[in-house]
């Protein structure tokens, strides 16, 4: 990791600096590395699933698919210590299976169902699990990172030796309130790792009107912060990346942004048709797609055959049709209980 600055060499294409061997991370067992394909199949199969229960109008708010940034998602929060504090944002479900949130719950969420952690108020993932160490998500961009770095500074005065991660986009890292949490987090040496999730748009504008720089990492030389971009579609890699970077932080070196490199393969919710990216970008990404190198790779080294990996997957889609038949079949919230949080008797 490139210390005080960042490996810069080009602005990013989208195409050439994405490399197609996967990583094997001399970090990782193969227990572990399952573990990886798991929640990685997880987090699709829940995206497949709630881009159906969307169109059965089944789902409200908006559904954010996260498909083509499991190993971001994964690989980062699996880099994390068991007193970790996650700070998801909306294209991290892989995140939340890693820190042990199930299925249900998380659709009770989504489909704002009674005994959700918003009442029923929300059903994009504006919430948090703070027995399960998430805190997610602030939905105006920017202000989850002066959030993290706060909650890393507070740690710190209690004594506990904890790190955070949290996430923004190409498009949310351009806001005020991003440049301001990043400085804070570097003049404090706070021990936060922010993922850049260079999906090369936000909402419908692509990088080329989003920034001038040559890498969103490069920005790391101007904070005095560690900066690194990477190929966020190779799972082991991402997971080596964070770990030493978050061990880096823990030994009290400061922040490290990591630039993320992926592509948004869907629009930017359900409702929105992506009619503006071109046809060709997906298509080349549809070959880097997290899932099916990982799976072939798993394959390829001996640790799971075919057969296991198709027997793994049709588990997660029972265990997810289980979860969806009791949690379409759940009340609504009270409507009185939209106002508890909002107004002060
Ligand atoms: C400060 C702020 N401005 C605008 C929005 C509305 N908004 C929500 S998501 C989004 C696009 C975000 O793009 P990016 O940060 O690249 O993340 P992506 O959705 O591509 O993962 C916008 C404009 C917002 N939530 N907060």
């Amino acid at each position: 990791m490139a210390k005080k600055s960042a490996t810069s060499t080009k602005k990013h294409s989208g195409k050439s600096d994405v490399q197609q061997s996967l990583t094997r991370s001399s970090l990782l067992n193969d227990k572990q590395r399952i573990d990886l394909l798991t929640n990685m199949i997880r987090a699709r199969e829940y995206d497949y699933a709630m881009q159906r229960l969307n169109r059965q109008g089944r789902a409200f708010g908006g559904v954010y698919s996260q498909i083509g940034n499991e190993a971001t998602a994964v690989g980062s929060a699996s880099a994390m210590g068991k007193e970790d504090v996650l700070f998801p944002m909306h294209r991290n479900v892989g995140g939340h299976y890693v820190f042990g949130q199930d299925t249900q719950t998380l659709l009770i969420n989504q489909l704002a169902r009674e005994g959700s952690m918003m009442r029923g108020t929300d059903g994009t993932g504006h919430y948090a699990d703070t027995e399960k160490r998430i805190y997610g998500n602030i939905s105006h961009l920017g202000a989850m990172i002066p959030v993290a770095a706060g909650f890393a500074m507070a740690a710190r005065m209690r004594g506990e030796n904890i790190v955070t991660m949290t996430y923004i986009g190409d498009g949310g890292i351009q806001t005020g309130e991003s440049h301001e949490g990043i400085n804070f987090a570097a003049v404090q040496k706070l021990p936060m790792i922010l993922i850049i999730e260079n999906n090369q748009y936000a909402y419908s504008s692509p990088s080329s009107v989003e920034y001038a720089c040559e890498k969103l990492s490069d920005r790391a030389l101007g904070y005095g912060c560690f900066g690194i971009t990477i190929d966020g579609t190779d799972v082991e890699l991402v997971y080596e990346t964070c770990k030493n970077a978050i061990e880096n932080a823990r030994a009290g070196n400061g922040p490290t942004l990591i630039e993320s490199v992926t592509m948004r393969m869907r629009g930017h919710a359900e409702h929105d048709d992506f009619f503006y990216v071109p046809k060709e970008k997906l298509e080349l990404w549809q070959k880097k797609d997290p899932v099916i190198r990982y799976e072939q790779f798993i394959i390829e080294q001996g640790i799971m055959t075919e057969k296991q990996i198709s027997d793994l997957r049709t588990s997660i889609i029972e265990e997810l049709r289980a979860a969806i038949d009791y949690v379409v079949e759940l009340p609504f919230p009270n409507a009185d209980e939209g106002y508890k949080s909002v107004f002060v008797d």
